[in-house]
Parts: C-alpha cells; sequence; structure tokens
C-alpha cells in the first residue's frame, strides 16, 4: 500500500504512506504538491501580509529571511491520482537514472514489444477526445479525424498565470503511439498543431508563437501523440534534451527523410527502477 507526495521544489519532497477510503479499505494514491508561480499583482500584498519575518543571516548588504504568508497568498496546487496503480507509485518515487541509446533495432526488438505488452491506461486522452471529460476546458480544436487536434490546458497548469503556461494538443487519429511512429504522412496534421496551435494561444493568452516551446517528449509517457506547448521562459518538468523534441525540428527532419523517426537513435533515461531498464539490460543494451 503506498502514498507517494511529490513536491516540485528539487530535491522533491517524497513521502509514503496509505489511505483509508469510507469503507476503510486503505487504497494507493498519489498526491503531487506544487508550490504555484508568484502573480506579479500579489507581491505587495504578500510583503505588507505576512504574518511573520524571520531573520535567517545578514552579511553586508544580503540577508535573507523566512517569510511566514497567511494561507490564501500560500496557495498549494494539489492533484491527486486516486485509486492510483503500482506504475502510478512508481512514476513519480524519486529513483537513480540512466540515460539509454535506443536505435530504431532497439525500438523494434526491444522498446515496442514491451509497449504492448503493457496495459498503461490511455482513457483519460479518450475521455477528452469524446467531450467525456474536461471538455469545458478545450481552448481549441480542428475536428478532423485525420489531421485534426484538441488543445487543452495541462492538468499541471492552473491557468491562473501565464508564467508556467502548459497546453497539450491531443491529436485525433489513434494508433500514433509517440514520435517514433511519425512520418511526412503525418507532416498535414504536424502542421495543423503548429500552426493552428499557435494561433489560438496567441488569441486566447496573449503569447506569440516565438515566445512558446512546443515539442513532444520523448518517451512519452502515454502512446497516444500529443504535443507540449510550454511558455518558453518556464523551465517545464520534461523539457529537457533527454527528452523534449522541439516540433519544428521533428517537421524538419520528416521533410528531409520520412523515415527519420525510425531510423535515428534517440536517447532517452529511465528510472532504476522502471521495467524499461530491465528489457534493455536483459537484451545486452545497456
Ligand atoms: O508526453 P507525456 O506523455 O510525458 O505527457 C503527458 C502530459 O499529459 C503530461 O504533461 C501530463 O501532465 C498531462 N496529463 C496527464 N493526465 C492524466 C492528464 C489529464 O487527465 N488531463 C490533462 N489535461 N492533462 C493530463
Amino acid at each position: 500500500m503506498g502514498f507517494v507526495v511529490q513536491g516540485i521544489s528539487k530535491p522533491p519532497l517524497l513521502g509514503k504512506g496509505a489511505v483509508s477510503s469510507a469503507s476503510g479499505d486503505e487504497t494507493d494514491a498519489v498526491v503531487i504538491l506544487e508550490k504555484i508561480p508568484f502573480q506579479e499583482e500579489n507581491i505587495t500584498e504578500l510583503l505588507k501580509k505576512h504574518t511573520a519575518l524571520h531573520l535567517q543571516m545578514s552579511n553586508d548588504i544580503y540577508s535573507t529571511y523566512r517569510l511566514l504568508l497567511p494561507p490564501e497568498l500560500n496557495e498549494i496546487k494539489t492533484t491527486v491520482v486516486y485509486p492510483a496503480t503500482e506504475k502510478h507509485l512508481q512514476k513519480y518515487l524519486c529513483r537513480a537514472v540512466y540515460l539509454i541509446r535506443e536505435t530504431g533495432e532497439d525500438y523494434k526488438n526491444v522498446t515496442l514489444p514491451f509497449i504492448e505488452s503493457q496495459s498503461f491506461s490511455i482513457q483519460w486522452v479518450y475521455n477528452i477526445l469524446e467531450k467525456k471529460a474536461e471538455a469545458d476546458r478545450i481552448i481549441y480544436e480542428n475536428p478532423d479525424p485525420i489531421n485534426g487536434f484538441v488543445l487543452i490546458p495541462d492538468f499541471k497548469w492552473n491557468q491562473k498565470q501565464l508564467d508556467d503556461l502548459y497546453l497539450i494538443a491531443i491529436c485525433h487519429r489513434r494508433g500514433i503511439k509517440s514520435l517514433r511512429d511519425l512520418t511526412d504522412e503525418h507532416l498535414p496534421l504536424l502542421r495543423n498543431i503548429s500552426q493552428e496551435g499557435g494561433e489560438a494561444i496567441q488569441k486566447r493568452f496573449g503569447l506569440m508563437k516565438t515566445q512558446l516551446r512546443v515539442y513532444f517528449h520523448y518517451q512519452p509517457s502515454y502512446y497516444h501523440l500529443h504535443v507540449h506547448f510550454t511558455a518558453l521562459s518556464y523551465d517545464a518538468p520534461g523539457c529537457s534534451v533527454e527528452r523534449a523534441h522541439l516540433l519544428s525540428d521533428v517537421m524538419y527532419n520528416l521533410e528531409l527523410d520520412s523515415q527519420y523517426y525510425q531510423k535515428c537513435p534517440l536517447a532517452f533515461a529511465v528510472r532504476a527502477d522502471e521495467p524499461l531498464l530491465k528489457e534493455f539490460q536483459e537484451a545486452g543494451k545497456a
């Protein structure tokens, strides 16, 4: 039985425990606690309204304090996955990480059979596409079943400030698992996401295309093609070089060579406890 608490402060805060349901059974849950960015208009209020200010150290013109805030200025965004599967618990627990360099052959021989053997549900994706969940949050939709997509705020973003703007574009077409499946056949879809997604964000949130980081994750957590849109100024989790692939680069590579992503090596990080690492080790590739 597990209960994971993760803060996005570095290093992450972790705790383990169990949650009791109304029936008294203990059920696994993941609770993610995130301190949200400051809102500029609150800064004056925040400095005036603090409940206590404790000096920690002072040296010449430098000093540091512990500033304690009233609850309304001290909000913590809380995401709950309940009931959580063992895979959810593992995903959020902190472990040593290793870099894998996956060739096209490795993908076919190791990664793909592994993905196909897994049953990690993408029901939440289908719920969004079918308007069974989050329908009121949709920012933009191109309803074309082949080249269309839904643009929606990522659930990591509370939409209160643009500093950590985070949306995802989820394609309508099913069966495109990840970057690895893309060929030039998908360029019209990718162009739509790039063009229409960017325009919709500019219209709704006022951020220009040049202020956005638009990318895929490889490996993704969910194997249904989606694109991340984050504010360029935001150091979003998962935007590091071993995971993020800019949509513009991907389109360019596919224009050069339709089979680019079936052939090229792709690096990604895996945690020590992830079964994919074991698969690569057993294949003598890690
Ligand atoms: O590329 P990757 O699979 O790693 O990213 C999936 C993205 O989907 C992450 O940024 C998640 O925060 C986001 N996400 C995951 N779930 C389960 C949901 C959800 O239920 N709703 C929304 N809006 N975003 C989600």
